[in-house]
């Protein structure tokens, strides 16, 4: 794509300007046609500044998702080869289903600006207003399907890291994947199994972090927060999207290696609750205990009265002591 080819000759000298006659014959087009891409891209929110004698200087690229901008970001290897970014789709998870089911390859990332019905667990509702990161990646590990549901568990902790390393930023896991900051949602990670889990083994891990817009944009209701909300200003999209690609790429080559205890290791040093009394809830049901941990399989380990058992994501909820989301 030209506009993609200046932005690379752009790149190639920061800080500096570029005249529109060498991008003109490097790219063996024409100045106009040139011009017009830069307001383009200008558009797109790239801040180029352009001089009469000069010609073209890149001195910032967008924080909102852009294919190029991303793609310069990526660090990973098969995590984000191909990516499609769109203005609005109903869900990125509905989306990369179906590129799944056209074959689409392991590392696949879909992306939007904002979704129009995003999903939670259990057909709930996800809001995700623009200036969220709401992305879902097609996986094909070589995982057998117990060991796949530990990359939801693997998701949590790439956020977690990626929220550190880029903003100092400590968020907390509740089992087994809401990411809470100060007893709010921040994050909230979906994953569905594509079919049979036979010879084929898709699944699609879609992750919703509410980044940059101010909290009044989700429901009166909701118990959440955004990164904007608690940093006050707002951050590159794209860097946020490659790091935690980077991170869950390196999780999903140690889980196929059979190394799991390093990721409980993190996963249950960011764990909210650990050793505290929680409710659980199954159904009508209140079961009390004391959080003592997670099993190999990422279920949640309870010491009750009746000894400690183990409760696994799909059948229960965690609550505070109190009852209460946390
Ligand atoms: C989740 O479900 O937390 C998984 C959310 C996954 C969203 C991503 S976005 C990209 C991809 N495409 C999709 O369509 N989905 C994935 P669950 O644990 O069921 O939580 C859902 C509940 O969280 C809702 O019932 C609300 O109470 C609350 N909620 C909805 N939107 C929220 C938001 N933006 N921030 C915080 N909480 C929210």
């Amino acid at each position: 794509m030209l506009r993609h080819d200046i932005l690379y000759l752009l790149a190639e000298h920061p800080e500096k300007y570029v005249s529109g006659e060498s991008i003109s014959q490097h790219l063996k087009v024409t100045r106009a046609a040139i011009w017009k891409q830069i307001q383009v891209l200008k558009e797109e929110g790239f801040q180029i500044e352009g001089q009469t004698r000069k010609g073209y200087c890149l001195l910032k690229t967008p924080f909102s998702l852009n294919e190029w901008v991303l793609k310069q970001a990526l660090t990973s290897t098969s995590l984000g080869k191909k990516i499609h970014l769109e203005d609005e789709l109903e869900s990125t998870n509905v989306r990369a289903k179906e590129l799944a089911r056209q074959g689409g390859a392991h590392g696949q990332v879909v992306l939007a600006r904002c979704q129009s019905s995003g999903r939670g667990r259990l057909q709930r509702q996800w809001e995700a207003p623009s200036g969220g990161l709401w992305m879902s990646v097609v996986l094909r590990p070589n995982l057998s399907l117990a060991d796949a549901s530990k990359i939801t568990l693997a998701a949590s902790v790439a956020i977690v890291d990626a929220f550190e390393k880029l903003f100092d930023l400590r968020i907390g896991i509740k089992w087994p994947n809401d990411l809470i900051f100060n007893g709010l949602k921040i994050a909230g990670i979906l994953g569905e199994v594509v079919g049979e889990w036979n010879a084929v083994r898709t699944l699609i891990l879609g992750m919703g972090i509410n980044v940059n817009f101010p909290r009044e944009q989700l429901g009166p209701l909701l118990n959440a927060t955004t990164l904007f909300e608690i940093l006050k200003k707002e951050v590159d999209l794209n860097i946020l999207a490659a790091t935690i690609l980077r991170n869950l790429e390196k999780q999903v080559i140690a889980l196929e290696n059979k190394e799991f205890e390093e990721l409980r290791t993190s996963w249950l040093e960011r764990a909210i609750s650990l050793g505290e009394e929680v409710r659980i809830l199954r159904g009508e049901q209140i079961i009390q205990g004391t959080f003592k941990g997670i099993t190999i399989d990422g279920a949640l380990l309870l010491e009750t009265d009746d000894g400690v058992k183990s409760f696994s994501a799909g059948e229960v909820q965690l609550r505070s002591k109190e009852g209460k989301y946390f």
